[in-house]
């Protein structure tokens, strides 16, 4: 039998929100700015994604698609541009013009008010997951959060398990008492080399990604219930 459900760790981009688009359009306006002749499409950046990171996913496309401008100088010119992309992604979804996905809200007012404690592990920088949170809710979201790791927190990135492991640090929890919510193959990858059950729902971006260990991979969090959660945990068969 596990362990009594204490808490949910939710996933930050394409879990609580569709904000990749947001991402992209915030990187190209940086590079355009930078007037460097680099544009993300929606294909590219696809592709892109499978490097978890901002500041990581530049480097790697500056290695496959640039690789002239590879030089010592890289290291200064990508902290430059990751500090106006994250400038210009937070003054947008601060506005609340990127909502939760459907279903969302209303699973974290049902573990609210159910007692859960709710958590975020997620590889943006925090002022994003911030800027997101007050924007989609309206100045409440950020503080529904006990606790938040985010980029700073865990500098290896997901797939790798440790922005997981900070934050069963921060609740004081074991992994099985724990459920993640995640979109992507890179966090489910992270959860589960942390120890922790997971269940996906894909989002725009993800949708071709291999989520394989997952407890469950639901089309939408829109028919998601925390009872559906609850008893799925407590029959949970993991190794
Ligand atoms: C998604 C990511 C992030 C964002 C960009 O992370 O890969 O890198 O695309 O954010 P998650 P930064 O799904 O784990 O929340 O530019 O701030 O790195
Ligand atoms: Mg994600």
């Amino acid at each position: 039998m596990p362990d009594a459900l204490k808490a949910l760790i939710f996933d930050v981009d394409g879990t609580l929100a569709e904000t990749e688009e947001a991402h992209r359009q915030a990187f190209n306006r940086a590079f355009a700015e930078a007037r460097l002749p680099w544009q993300w499409d929606a294909a590219l950046y696809g592709e892109l994604l499978q490097v978890s990171g901002g500041k990581e996913r530049i480097r790697a496309f500056v290695q496959d698609h640039d690789p002239a401008r590879d030089t010592p100088a890289l290291d200064g010119l990508i902290a430059r541009l990751h500090k106006r992309k994250t400038e210009l992604y937070t003054a947008f979804v601060a506005g609340g013009d990127v909502p939760f996905r459907p279903g969302v809200a209303r699973l974290i007012n049902e573990a609210r008010a159910l007692g859960l404690r709710l958590a975020v592990a997620t590889t943006t920088t925090t002022a994003n997951v911030t800027a997101l949170l007050d924007g989609a809710t309206g100045g409440a979201g950020h503080a529904w959060f006990e606790v938040m790791a985010c980029a700073e927190d865990a500098p290896a990135k997901k797939p790798d398990p440790l922005v997981y492991k900070v934050v069963l640090e921060r609740l004081g929890l074991r992994p099985h008492q724990c459920l993640a919510l995640e979109d992507s193959r890179n966090g489910v990858r992270a959860a589960r080399a942390a120890g922790v059950p997971v269940v996906v729902s894909r989002s725009a971006y993800t949708q071709d990604d291999d989520v394989s260990g997952a407890l469950r991979v639901y089309p939408d969090f829109e028919t998601v219930t925390l009872e559906e959660l609850r008893r799925l945990y407590a029959g949970m068969r993991y190794a």
